[in-house]
This record gives structure tokens, sequence and C-alpha cells, in this order.
């Protein structure tokens, strides 16, 4: 992409022309785009961020598009700052590597390995390689013993590594397949690097907890796609291979690890999840209109709260700022007279400040010297190992506003 911005006119997945829009978030900065002190006395640059619904392959998709480089080249989110992360990611190594890989010289490929937390765990047992296109986080991912490769992938990227390593038993893509533009291209890829009988493995945040009862605030430009399983199976169907497994996991709300291959039999939980998909009609545009109505519900709610909060004298802070954090912060212009700061554990983003609406972020020691009476918890896909970090807080009296699908406080 020539440009840093484009709007595109058709489907990503079936290159379809039948969408349906159905969200207009307006004018938004980038949700990893944290800025120093420097940064704020320039311009900010903002994107449109609209979403629509593909009426012919079922997938949910945002209609503009972003320059990957300006995107993923430098990114300011780290999968170890996120401690849950580490047990969920060595569980999916053991998994794996029981049931797929057999001899030392089989080769494990995760697409977008981020910080090597994945693959660290697998490489006693076969050879390993990363494929991720952020420079700046590849250094921890080397540290880690794990071969990178600072990339974008696609066919090309998988062409080149067939041509250097050979063909992968496993091919992993967690969090990341929502965030390829040419997804067809990049299913491709993953199809070209599994040869005949290996097998490629997607996590993907499931579109059925987004307007479920997950958050709205998963939607940022980073996220081009919002899966189903129908509109997944669609697509890798269109490429020669088939979903032989599926599992729903408790992460980001509730995500799919979806298991493809070319010759696999088809199992139970394929054909539970699909007419799961069928009754709550995710293969239908009503379901996401609805969608569009809580959003706004939500946004009044909460607003009127945390300005009830603000007017009797209340400090806010919020706990946590992930990316969905900005989204939501700037939808509903929630600014440091609301917020008073945001903490982070991830070191690259303290010191900085949220993109748009300027909240500034520090470690979370600072909130354990200035208690807050209420933390607005934007990290909420982690607020079970957070509520028992923090049980002293809730103890002495502190609350938690958990801010989707529908605000509550505990
Ligand atoms: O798809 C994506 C997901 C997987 O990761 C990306 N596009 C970007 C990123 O999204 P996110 O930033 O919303 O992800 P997390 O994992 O929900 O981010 C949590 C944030 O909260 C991190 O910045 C770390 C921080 N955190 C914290 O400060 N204290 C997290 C925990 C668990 C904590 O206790
Ligand atoms: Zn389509």
């Amino acid at each position: 992409m020539e440009k840093n911005f484009i709007k595109k006119n058709s489907c990503s997945s079936c290159g379809g022309k039948n969408l349906i829009q159905i969200l207009d978030l307006g004018m938004m900065p980038l949700a990893n785009a944290f800025l120093n002190e420097e940064e704020l006395k320039s311009e900010e640059k903002k994107f449109p961020l609209t979403v629509a619904f593909c009426n012919d392959c079922a997938l949910l998709q945002i209609m503009d598009l972003v320059n990957p480089s300006v995107l993923f080249k430098e990114y300011d989110y780290i999968t170890s700052a996120s401690a849950p992360l580490i047990p969920h990611f060595e569980g999916m190594a053991r998994i794996l590597t029981n049931e797929f890989i057999k001899s030392k010289n089989d080769l494990f490929v995760d697409v977008g390995g981020n910080d090597g937390t994945l693959l660290a765990a697998i490489k006693d047992n076969c050879r390993v390689l990363n494929i991720d296109p952020a420079e700046n986080i590849a250094p921890l991912s080397r540290e880690r013993g794990v071969e990178t490769l600072s990339d974008f992938f696609g066919t090309e990227t998988a062409k080149n590594v067939i041509e250097k390593y050979g063909s992968a038993k496993v091919v992993t893509a967690n969090n990341v397949f929502a965030h390829i533009a040419d997804i067809r291209d990049a299913f491709a890829g993953a199809g070209m690097l599994i040869g005949e009988d290996g097998i490629l493995v997607v996590e993907v945040h499931w579109v059925g907890n987004l307007i479920g009862d997950g958050g709205f605030d998963q939607i940022y430009h980073e996220h081009l796609c919002y899966w189903s399983l129908t509109a997944l199976k669609n697509l890798v169907n269109s490429l020669g291979m088939d979903v032989f497994r599926v599992d729903l996991i408790p992460f980001h709300g509730q995500s799919m690890r979806v298991f493809i291959s070319r010759n696999r039999p088809v199992e139970n939980s394929v054909l539970d999840l699909l007419k799961k998909e069928k009754e709550i009609q995710l293969d239908k545009k009503e379901a996401f209109l609805n969608f569009r109505e809580k959003v706004e519900k939500n946004k009044k709610i909460l607003v009127n709260t945390l300005n009830d909060l603000k007017k009797n004298g209340k400090k806010v802070v919020a706990y946590g700022a992930p990316a969905k954090g900005n989204t939501l912060l700037n939808y509903f212009e929630l600014t440091p007279e609301i917020i008073d700061y945001a903490t982070d554990t991830t070191p690259m983003k303290q010191g900085k400040f949220t993109p748009g609406v300027h909240i500034p972020v520090f470690s979370p020691e600072k909130a354990k010297k200035e208690v807050p009476d209420y933390f607005l918890l934007l990290a909420w896909n982690y607020a079970d190992a957070i509520m028992k970090n923090e049980d002293e807080f809730r103890k002495n009296g502190g609350k938690f506003i958990i801010p989707v699908p529908e605000m509550w406080i505990v």
C-alpha cells in the first residue's frame, strides 16, 4: 500500500460488494500509537473507523485500511506484559507439541509471534521460527532463543520460508489473522507452508462474543476482520483446506482456537459451533444491527456514571492501557478531566500518553501510592486475575468499573 490510508469497497474474504455498514466510530487515532511528550505538540494522525457486514460470506470487517507498516513495524504491545497470557501459550505449546510434533527436525512456525512467548516453550522439541513485522520486538524474541524473521506474512514470505527451512508441521497464528488486510493471501501462504500434511492453528477473537458479551472496544484499525467460524470456514474452504476442530477459549472475552488442514476428518466441535452460530444468527445482518444499539446505550450509562463520580470528587484511574481501551476512551470521549491517569505493566507504554484523549500512562506502582476510589478496568479481559491481585484494594473499599458490554461496578 503506497499511501498511509485507503478505504476499501469490497469484502476482504470473498471480494463481494454486498456490504452493509454496521457502526461508524468516527475519526480515531491508532490504538497502539502511544505518544511521548514531544509528540503531543504535533498534530496526531486520525483515520475513519467504520464497520461493515458482508452479506455474501458473513464476515464482519472494517472498511478503513491503514498501511500495515504504520501499524506494526514499531509496536507497543508485548505478549508477556499480560501475565495470564504466559501460561495460556505454554499450555498451547504442550497441547500442540504432544499431538503434532514427532521429531526434533519438524518445523513449527508462529506467525505474529511477538516476543516469542509461545515458541520459547516449544524450541527444545523442534525447530522454531517466529515471523513478525515488529522490528522493535524481534530482539525480545531472539533473547528467548527463538529464531525470528522481521517480516509481514503472505504467500511471498511463505515461499521464502519453504525454500530456506522446508514445510512446517505446525503453523500457528494467534491473534494475528484479524490483523492482515490481504487475508486470502495470508491463509493461502499458511496453506503453502503446511504442505500436504501439516496443520494450521488460528486463535482469533470470536465475533459472537464481540456482539454478545464482549465489547465493541475490540474494534480498531489493527483489527480488520471479526471472525465467526462460519466466515472463516467459507474462506478456508475456498482455498482447498478445511476446519477439522475448534475450541472456544476464554481469551479476549471469548476466542476460537481453529484447527485447519487439508485432509483430517472433521470433528463434532466444528459442527456444534456452526450450529450455535446459526442459532444466534451470526450469518445474518440483523444480529449486527442490534449490536449497534447496545453500544450506544452503554455509552450513555458509562459516561453518566463517570461524570457523577467526578462531580462527587471521586478519583478514577484506568487499569491497563490496552489497545482496545483506546477505542473506548476515544469513542466515549473520556479525557484526563474524568480519568486522572492509566497504569500499565508494559514498560514501553509507561511515561507516554494514550492516543487521542492523551491520558498519561504510569507504572502500576503509582496507584499503590496514590490509591484511587475507582479503577476503570480497560483490561477487562483479565478481570478474574486482576481482581485476585487487587484483593487488598477492594478490601479497603476500592471499586472496579467494568466498562463492557454493559457497565457494572464491583
Ligand atoms: O489483537 C491484539 C491483542 C491480542 O493484543 C492486538 N491487536 C493488540 C493487543 O490488544 P490489547 O492491547 O487490547 O491486549 P491486552 O492483552 O488485553 O492488553 C492488556 C494491557 O493491559 C497490556 O498493555 C498490559 C496491561 N495489563 C496491566 O497493566 N495489568 C495487563 C494485565 C493482565 C495487568 O494485570
Ligand atoms: Zn464476503
